[in-house]
Order: C-alpha cells, then structure tokens, then sequence
C-alpha cells in the first residue's frame, strides 16, 4: 500500500462515526408506536424486514396522490416527471454502493429476482463438466437459481464448508476453485448465523483464476458500508425492504461489460430496440434488463429509504447495530442451556439460539406474547441448520432503531419462555 493510502486510512479512521440519536429516530416509525398482548412493540425480525420511516411512507403515497404515469413511455410531462423521479432512485443506488455507472444498476423484485436473473441469463453459458462454487452458509435464494441452471446445462454445484463457528473454510474453499469453476456466488452477511464473509479475499481468489463472483448483498447493504468498485465484485444483489425501503423491489448491481455480454432476462415492453415478427433488437443497458412496468412506486421510495440511512450515514447505524450485537451476546452467553449457532469473529446483527428442550417455535410464541417480534425456523437456510443439527433457531437481528432496553425484553422473555418449560 502507498503512502497516500496510508494516509487516507489513518484519517478515516480519526474521524468519530456520529451517534445515533436512537430514541429520537424511533419517532420516523410510525408502527414502532404499538403495543401487542399489552406490551410494547420489540421488533428483533430486522433480517425478515425493516420497518419503514415516515418519509419513505410518505414518498410512496405523494407518487400516487400526484405522480403516477409510466416510465420511459410518455411524452406528457407526468410521464416525463415519473421517470425522472424513477432515474433519481437509480442514481441513488448508483452513488449508495459507488458503482461506477448507472447502466450498471438494474431494478427487480427483490434479491432472489436479482439471483434467478444472473442464473438464468450468465447461466445460458454454462456446460456440462462446468461448476458453480457457493458456500454452506447460503440463503435458498443463492442455493436453488443455481441448481436450476445446473439442471438445465448438466453443470454441478460445488459447496464451500463452514467451520462450527460458522465461518467460510478458506482453504477449503481456494482448493474448490478449479479450472471448471465458472462463478462463485457467496453471501456478505449469512442470515441464519450473522457470519460477515471477507468477501474482498474471497473475490480476489477467485479473480486469480479468472472467476466472476456474484455476492449476496440482502443482509449486508442496510448493516455495512458496501463498495462495489472497492470489492471488485462482478454482481451484487440486495433488497430494498431490508433497507427501510418497500416490499417488491430490489437492485442487481453487474459490471457494465457482463451485463452487456448476457442475454436478457425476460421478454417485454421497455426492454427492446425494435421487434418485428422475425427478429428483435434489445435496448441498452440497465433497460435490457427491466421487461415491462417496473416497480415505479417502490423504486422511487426506495431512493427516500437511501437518503434516509445515508443521512444517518451507515458508519453510525453499523456502530450502533455493533453495540447492541456486544450487548446482546454477552447477555446470551450467562443464560443457562442457550446454545448460540454462529460465533464467528467477525458479525453483523443478527443473534441466532437455540435453548435446551424447547422448540425455537414455542420460544418464538412465547416471545410474542412479551411483545418481542423475533423469526424462529429455518430462516430460508435449511443446509445451515442441517449443518449444525438443529430443526431451527431463535433468531433476534438489530436495526437502527432498537434500543438496549429491547435487548432486555427480549432476555427477560427469554427467561419467561424458559421457565414456562422448566
Ligand atoms: N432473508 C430472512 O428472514 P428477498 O426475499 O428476495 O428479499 O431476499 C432473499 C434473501 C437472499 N439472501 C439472504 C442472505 C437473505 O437473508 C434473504 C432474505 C429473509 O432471513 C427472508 S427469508
């Protein structure tokens, strides 16, 4: 590293990251103001989906009451003031993760979408004896699309080994990478178990050997401050609901040369050129991409869910979110028979357990009857809990707004849930 980059680092890291001004934020959500069973809200189900500010509620409803028209098609002013609005939100992306250009920021229906499309378009190349390297700690969403397009080309799926802290087996996974392999596909931050992958290593790996990378971004975007020129990946996914923003929409970030060379995705309006019954010219980038009326609403309020954290500036919200995973651990470990699954030495929000002879559903019930809102199952990650030997986990996952006071409630329900069982 040069010295200017020396340098740089030391002043980044000089710089205090502000506080968040956690009780006065909790005012922007509305819904944070309920009680359930008499009890007030304590919403742990932040990695299921984040709760919305007033204003990226506001954004959605001002669209409808005085800017609804289809993007891209219209010559009328409303038409040319949605897409104006709509290309606003792309930019926000853009500038959100530092791509290096807006043809580079494709909207879908949310991550999984992003994922089936890089399947199903990069993987109309893929031939038999080809391999798809993911690892053990992967969502279903970054599991099936991949076993989908092995099915279709007869090329195999390969599977990185976690350790029993739950971390990527680094060796393991460097010995998997071959001449065959062509792609990785990996999660930054696991959903079950809160592992935070390197995934700069990780994408420099599998650069040496000429490999794309795709990196599941759904839990990482709203918790870490993510780069995409910086990581050098070829394709990221996120969703916008997991980032305060609304359901039904998300982002595939790709390089611009990638994208360009696939096919499209589907078929439709606003994706084309020119067709005629013979032959059909498809548009440019990102629009090759985006078949038919998108998402116009949730696109848009997914810029106000961007300004809203960018405001706060992920720095602070992962400094806060950081706190309270400490806080929360350290409670979890002095309570008796709770067995947490994911120890890894770098994590992120999320706080997976199991207790002694109870059902992770019983303690989910129970917690709900404290008021505490947590997800119990298989959190969409069945190989991980296979992996650790348990049917499913109690899982709390921390947002901006959560408190310590609602770390707690959840311990105190806990406890509650335990003693119902002893
Ligand atoms: N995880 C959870 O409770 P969608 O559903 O497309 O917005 O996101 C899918 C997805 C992909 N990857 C990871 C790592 C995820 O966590 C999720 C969504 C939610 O953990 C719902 S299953």
């Amino acid at each position: 590293m040069n010295t200017a980059a020396h340098e740089r680092i030391a002043v980044e890291r000089a710089v205090p990251v502000a506080r968040l001004e956690v009780e006065r934020l909790r005012q922007d959500f509305p819904i944070l103001r309920q009680t359930f069973h008499g009890k007030p809200l304590v919403y742990l189900d932040n990695a299921a989906t984040t709760q919305k500010p007033q204003s990226v509620i506001d954004c959605e409803a001002r669209y409808y009451g005085s800017l609804n028209a289809n993007v891209h098609r219209g010559v009328h002013t409303l038409s040319q003031r949605a897409t104006d609005a709509y290309e606003a939100a792309r930019d926000a992306v853009r500038g959100l993760i530092n791509a290096a250009g807006r043809e580079e920021i494709v909207f879908v229906r949310g991550t999984t979408e992003a994922i089936n499309l890089v399947a199903a378009s990069f993987g109309q190349r893929l031939r038999p004896g080809d391999e798809i390297l993911i690892s053990a700690m992967e969502h279903h969403s970054n599991i099936v699309p991949w076993q989908l397009a092995c099915q279709r080309s007869g090329a195999s799926l390969q599977v990185a080994p976690i350790n029993d802290a739950g971390e990527l087996m680094l060796e393991q996974f460097a010995r998997l990478l071959g001449p065959s392999t062509r792609m990785v596909a990996m999660t930054h931050l696991s959903n079950a178990l809160g592992t935070v992958n390197p995934v700069r290593h990780i994408i420099e790996l599998a650069h040496a050997q000429g490999i794309p990378v795709l990196i599941d971004g759904a839990q990482a975007v709203p918790h870490l401050k993510v780069d995409v020129q910086a990581l050098d990946c070829d394709f990221y996914a996120f969703s916008g609901h997991k980032l305060y923003g609304p359901t039904g929409v998300g982002v595939l970030y790709g390089k611009a040369g990638l994208l360009d060379a696939m096919p499209p995705y589907q078929g439709g309006g606003d994706m084309i050129r020119e067709v005629t019954f013979g032959r059909t010219t498809y548009n440019a980038l990102p629009y090759k991409f985006e078949a038919g009326t998108p998402n116009i609403a949730g696109v848009i309020a997914l810029g106000a869910a961007i300004g809203y954290v960018s405001a706060l500036g992920l720095e602070a919200i992962a400094a806060h979110e950081h706190a309270l995973l400490a806080y929360a651990s350290a409670q979890a470990a002095q309570i008796a028979g709770l067995r947490m699954i994911g120890t890894a030495a770098d994590k992120a929000s999320i706080l997976s357990f199991t207790l002694d002879g109870i059902h992770p559903h019983d303690v989910g019930t129970i917690l709900d009857q404290h008021g505490v809102a947590v997800r119990a199952g298989h959190h969409c990650a069945m190989p991980v809990m296979e992996r650790f030997g348990v049917p499913a986990t109690v899982r709390a996952s921390f947002a901006l707004y959560n408190l310590r006071e609602e770390v707690d409630a959840l311990f105190a329900a806990v406890r509650a849930a335990q003693e119902v069982f002893a």
